[in-house]
């Protein structure tokens, strides 16, 4: 049975006092219009050093830095886990990934793995009567049993059942079958004359693939063993094999379009009641195939390029918001669910192109890692009715917080149990609080944890291998326990050995999180 009882978890707003952050809140004469929207732009594998805003020089993000000036420009700031299945369900949920089993990496057949009766902040938003939806890459799993969907039905189980009114989205990832959007629980724009059919363990009799037809690749070629070398779909092999499809199936270069136009059109119809969107770009994750209009718009080629067709998708919201006359009262935190990779499964000269850009800026590591560079985000937060503008936050925030947090902007009751590991830090997402919150833990691949702290990271021993050949990334693992300094170098020296007694007390954080 769904959870949800709307009596009990009924949320009301804020008094206009705490709403009013800064000195110049305005009055509305419609009330409902007092609740601000908020849209989350989720970027995806995007790295701390990707954006002009946060230091890029060899990429131009002129939406993204006038987002930023407009609002909070966060330092220290961090998903849930260094890749993107658990580093999302932290943030839809208020629950640590690591808690369950369940949270790897999805296929894009896995089943739904929020369950109905759990509560989302998707939930929390709808219950305090606002508008909801997720457009863009989804990567949670749909329908009720894993690799049992009927892609050509109504799914049994799907968004709906966890408070999103309206969805358009990608199953999983770009490089993973199904290659198709779902709207609202089927798949959009569906081909009866091609029924689809998808398997994560054997090809359909017949069906070409990467690895038997590379002369059916025109558009990319997968890297040397990554594996992107099954189904061919756009003459982009992928991940998984599926059959069918038709006039349904994806064009690479028009994914951003196909997202950014869903997500214009829901701000659109409903910019005359709060709305909460959830809008997950397929930028800048593989395979990255950026609309003709977007290349050579850097020297990075593909890769760049895709940084640079985000930053567009940015800007259309913003104008958007600016013509409808709402962009005062929307709040919007822009961010990545992981750090950035270069060759994440595809030929295409990200490496070779790369010059002397650094995904990641001056972090060590990259996404899969337990070093910052896997976890450490942009994290661009603004309010222009209620956060004064141009700021830059050191506060430690994490996005596993932000279900809590988004609870006191709206004052909302939630249900015994929600959003469990969530801590509520309003007052650093709006700029009054610099500290933020006493610790974070991130999550990388391998599951290993991290705390992190305001000036310290420790990172538990562990026995998988310290360098990821494929991707060239350090991954953090290391047999022995490992302590850093972060105030004096971000993860250069590991003083475990000098300092035991602050390995304990972070060890004592984790031990006591687990056990919870
Ligand atoms: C990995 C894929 C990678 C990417 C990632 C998911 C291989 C070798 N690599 O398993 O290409 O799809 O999963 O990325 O299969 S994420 O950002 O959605 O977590
Ligand atoms: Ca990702």
């Amino acid at each position: 049975m769904k959870k949800l009882n709307t009596f009990l978890c009924t949320a009301t707003l804020l008094s206009p006092s705490i709403y009013t952050t800064n000195a110049h809140a305005k009055s509305h004469d419609n009330k409902s219009q007092e609740k601000p929207n908020v849209i989350i732009i989720m970027a995806d594998d995007l790295g701390y050093g990707d954006l002009s805003c946060y230091g890029a020089k060899d990429v131009k993000t002129p939406n993204v830095d006038k987002l930023c000036k407009q609002g909070i420009r966060f330092t220290n700031s961090h998903a849930a886990a260094a890749t993107s299945t658990p580093s999302r369900y932290a943030l839809l949920t208020g629950q640590y990934a690591w808690r369950r089993q369940d949270t790897r990496i999805a296929d894009g057949n896995a089943k739904m793995i929020i369950r109905p009766e759990q509560y989302t902040m998707a939930d929390m938003f709808k219950n305090a009567g606002y508008a909801t939806a997720a457009i863009g890459k989804w990567h949670l799993g749909l329908g009720d049993i894993t690799g049992e969907q009927d892609w050509n039905a109504p799914l049994p189980c799907g968004l709906q059942d966890i408070g999103f009114d309206y969805h358009y989205i990608m199953a999983a990832t770009g490089d993973r079958v199904p290659c198709v959007f779902i709207e609202n629980g089927a798949v959009a724009n569906h081909d009866k004359s091609a029924p689809i059919e998808v398997s994560y363990k054997q090809n359909f009799p017949g069906e070409p693939t990467g690895h038997s037809n590379p002369e059916m690749l025109y558009n990319l070629k997968p890297s040397p063993n990554h594996g992107h070398d099954q189904s061919i779909v756009n003459g982009i092999s992928r991940i998984g094999f599926m059959k069918g499809g038709g006039e349904a199936l994806w064009k690479d270069e028009n994914i951003a379009d196909s997202i950014t136009s869903h997500a214009l059109d829901f701000i659109k119809e409903h910019h005359q009641e709060p709305f909460f969107m959830y809008l997950c770009t397929n930028d800048i994750h593989v395979p990255r195939f950026p609309h003709p209009r977007f290349r050579g718009k850097t020297k990075m080629g593909h890769r760049g390029d895709a940084i640079v067709q985000f930053d567009w998708t940015v800007g259309q919201i913003l104008s958007t918001l600016k013509k409808l006359g709402i962009d005062k009262n929307t709040i919007i935190l822009l961010t990545s669910d992981n750090g950035p990779v270069v060759d994440d499964g595809y030929a295409d000269q990200a490496v070779e192109l790369l010059g002397n850009h650094k995904p990641s800026g001056p972090l060590r590591g990259n996404k899969y890692s337990s070093f910052e560079g896997g976890t450490r985000v942009p994290f661009i937060v603004t309010w222009p009715e209620n956060i004064r503008k141009e700021q830059t936050s050191e506060a430690l925030v994490s996005q596993i917080d932000l279900f809590q947090s988004f609870a006191q902007l709206l004052n909302a009751t939630l249900p015994k149990g929600a959003c469990p590991d969530s801590r509520g830090h309003w007052s650093s997402l709006v700029g009054e609080d610099n500290v933020g919150c006493p610790y974070v833990i991130e999550q990388n691949l391998w599951n290993v944890l991290s705390v992190r702290t305001l000036n310290w990271k420790y990172i538990e021993p562990s026995n998988g291998n310290s360098y990821m050949q494929l991707t060239n990334i350090e991954t953090g693992n290391n047999p022995e326990p490992q302590l850093y300094n972060m105030e004096q170098s971000f993860e250069e020296i590991n003083i475990a050995p000098q300092h035991p007694e602050i390995v304990e007390q972070l060890q004592s954080i984790l031990k006591q999180e687990r056990s919870k």
